[in-house]
This record gives structure tokens, sequence and C-alpha cells, in this order.
């Protein structure tokens, strides 16, 4: 009776004592929707999350067409209550363009994600600059590190194989 009166006790120390989930803020809608297939270019890319965020370290760019490294997105993103928005450049040609934020959740938390549409005709804008390109983790460091180990194996090896001079 004891123990199982322990085990209650424990158990309900654990959920008391367990920090409240918080939950990140979301995204509920984007201009333009997501997938959404537009004839006229917008000259302006928001997300609505579902409650205000936290200003700091906000980020809207717009990439595009397709794999083309353009960035649309003329000037810094700015929030509104939770509301999350950017300018951006008449667009170029047809095709999916990619819209990536960046935000500080209501609890502190930073969220980041994507949202595509398509442009359905060329509206003949020239992009403001190059995308930084999303290169994934450099290869060098593991390359040279290897080489190292490998010069160190064979320094080891033969200076064995003489004896140790
Ligand atoms: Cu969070």
């Amino acid at each position: 009776m004891r123990s199982a009166l322990a085990v209650v006790v424990a158990a309900l120390l654990c959920v008391l004592s367990a920090p409240t989930a918080q939950a990140h803020s979301i995204p509920v809608s984007f201009s333009p929707a997501k997938g959404a297939k537009v004839d006229l270019p917008p000259h302006q890319v928001s997300i609505t999350f579902n409650e205000g965020l936290t200003e700091g370290g906000e980020a809207l760019t717009v990439t595009g067409p397709g794999a083309v490294a353009s960035q649309w997105n003329t000037g810094s993103a700015t929030i509104h209550g939770a509301i999350l928005s950017t300018p951006i450049a008449q667009l170029g040609g047809a095709g999916v363009y990619t819209m990536r934020y960046r935000v500080t959740s209501a609890d502190g938390h930073v969220v980041t994600g994507s949202s595509q549409f398509t442009l359905t005709r060329d509206a003949g804008g020239r992009p403001v600059a190059r995308a930084a390109e999303h290169h994934g983790i450099p290869v060098w460091p593991f390359a040279a590190g290897a080489v190292v180990v490998l010069v160190c194996v064979v320094v080891f090896a033969v200076r064995r194989a003489r004896g140790g001079r």
C-alpha cells in the first residue's frame, strides 16, 4: 500500500514539476497562399501566425523561379503583431517562387519554414540580388582531418618499423 502511494505521489510530482510545453508560433496563412497560382505578381508577401511574434531575428526572402538563385525581396522583413511581411520587386520569369521565413515565436523559440507559389506568366522584373547559395556542411575540414590522421599513422608505422629511431 505504502509503495503504491509513493508511486502515485512521485508520478504527481513529475507531472506538476514538468515544464509546461510552450507551443511555437505557427503560420496560419500565407499571401500568396501556399501553392497558389498567381497571374499578377504581388508587390509584397506576408505570413500570418497564430499569435503575436517576438521582434528580433526575423527574415523573409523570396527566391526563384524554380532553382534560380535570384532574390526578389527588396527590404528587410517587418513584424506587425502576428504578421511577418516584406516588399518584393517586380517578379521575373513564370515559375515557382519560394518564400523562406524565420521568426522568433511568442515563447522565444525560433521558427523557420517555407512556402511556394507559382507565377503563371513572365512579369518581366529584374531580381534584387543573387540569393545566398544554401551550401551544405563543408567537406574540406573532414578531408583535411583525414589527411592529418593518415600522415600520423604512416609516421607512427614507419617509426615503429625502424624500431623507434
Ligand atoms: Cu516554442
